[in-house]
């Protein structure tokens, strides 16, 4: 009896305890504070960090103009508001992320943010909710770093002059709006293994180096505007990319999940890779330029059934990268790299055979790995619309074997195929010969350190 009378008195104390501290944190939600922030006018603080450590979540920090030499931490679910965007400036002295926000329901607005050097400008982790507006980002390695965080909004920041721009990484259902990308290495680059890591919702409103960026999702059918900057085809299908000039992105052209598009007559220069497949099959990649990209020229993975011809590789510091050679348990992307003889494969930089017959096309395959050869690769750069090599475009009069058969003697293409038939089979006697004498085996490039993981850095 006396036990029953303790337990229910200890019960009440609990409850009245428990809704006092219920109170309590509704108290403290209903009045949210505005802190301020000054260099050297009167404020609530001198320091940015004093002010979020004071502060709690759904206060406001007001920030007067000034140069403020900070590493922010934002932990709690905070607005951060400077005065101007161009006069309020954080500065990390090169000593680590300007701003790093590890918390939801976060905003930044009105700031500029630099001299993070090779660290990020903002980076925001694991968060939700939060709203990066109308920032200036400067002289970081990344300009914003978006790393497994979803559902964040970001809108009219220019972000210029980074060794990387915006990077979403492992991120989904993030939104960007009127972002004003230029000038950076690599603009802009999304990157997961998933295809949920690829839905991001970045409209053309955003732009690289002033051109606008295309991110498609779930298209089917049509082409992409010529202005393009930026171009990443999402689970998409039936697209046409063609004749645009692409570089200083991440990727040149990025397709994932995405299958039967057409990229083609493309210009891809100076991106980290030149064009990057993912889970993509059954494209035709045709006529592109894709020359002095920093890593790779072609980046496939687990994209097979996909068809290369009358591409330009020319001095990407490696070719081709599958991923199968550095990612145990993805299986290797198996893919066409020629369209037959004689309408040739793809110009390679790096190709060391010969053409003795003179037809254009090296007279020994172009090996990528065990299961993907060039085996008629271009001695000269594919020129698409010039009377040299023929164009593409004009496939009709390539391939118009009845016009040419009235037109031509009979007679000149006997000799012709005599001539070609002859020089064939010494050349296959000397290959052949040759080959007994060493023969190679077709081996994955060896890569660089830093490449060996890619798969998981894009
Ligand atoms: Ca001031
Ligand atoms: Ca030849």
């Amino acid at each position: 009896m006396k036990s029953k009378i303790v337990s229910r008195v200890m019960l009440f104390l609990l409850i009245t305890n428990m809704s006092i501290l219920t109170f309590d944190v509704h108290k403290a939600k209903a009045e949210p504070k505005t802190w301020t922030v000054d260099d050297d006018e009167p404020a609530d603080f001198l320091k940015i960090q004093d002010a979020i450590d004071a502060a709690s979540p759904g206060d406001r920090i007001q920030v007067g103009s000034g140069t403020y030499y900070e590493k922010l931490l934002i932990n709690k679910a905070i607005s951060l508001v400077g005065e101007r965007s161009t006069t309020t400036i954080i500065d990390a002295m090169q000593k680590g992320n300007p701003i790093t926000v590890v918390v939801s329901k976060v905003t930044i607005q009105g700031f500029t943010i630099r001299n993070g050097s090779s660290y990020s400008g903002i980076f925001l982790y694991l968060n939700n909710n939060t709203s990066i507006t109308n920032n200036i980002i400067k002289g970081n390695l990344y300009g914003i770093e978006i790393y497994m965080a979803s559902n964040n909004y970001l809108a009219r920041n220019n972000v210029e002059n980074n060794q990387r721009g915006i990077w979403i990484f492992f991120s989904s259902n993030n939104t960007l709006r009127d972002n004003a990308i230029a000038q950076n290495t690599y603009n802009f680059g999304v990157w997961g293994l998933d295809l949920e890591y690829f839905l991001n919702d970045v409209d053309s409103s955003n732009t690289v180096d002033s051109k606008p960026v295309y991110y498609w999702i779930n298209r089917h059918g049509g082409s992409v505007p010529l202005d393009a900057g930026y171009v990443a085809l999402v689970n998409s299908t039936n697209l046409t990319v063609k004749n645009l000039t692409l570089n200083k992105n991440f990727y040149g052209i990025l397709l994932a999940y995405t299958n039967n598009t057409i990229i083609q007559n493309n210009e891809i220069t100076n991106n980290k890779d030149g064009i990057k497949l993912y889970e993509s099959s059954y494209n035709n990649l045709i006529g592109n330029t894709i020359e002095d990209n920093e890593r790779f020229g072609f980046w496939l993975g687990h994209s097979s059934n996909n068809k290369f011809y009358h591409n330009n590789l020319i001095n990407n510091t490696n070719q081709v990268y599958e991923a199968s050679w550095t990612a145990p348990g993805i299986p290797p992307s198996i893919s066409v790299w020629d369209d037959g003889y004689p309408s040739a494969g793809n110009y390679w930089s790096n190709y060391s055979g010969i053409d003795a017959d003179r037809d254009g096309i090296g007279d020994t395959p172009y090996t990528i790995d065990e299961n993907n050869q060039d085996r008629y690769p271009l001695i000269n750069p594919w020129s698409s619309g010039e009377n040299g090599n023929g164009s593409d475009e004009d496939d009709s009069s390539e391939n118009g074997e009845g016009d040419d058969e009235t037109t031509h003697p009979f007679w000149a293409q006997w000799w012709f195929f005599a001539v070609v038939a002859v020089g064939t089979v010494a050349l296959v006697g000397a290959v052949y010969f040759l080959q007994k004498k060493k023969t190679p085996t077709p081996t994955a490039p060896t890569l660089p350190s830093e490449d060996t993981a890619c798969i998981m850095h894009g």
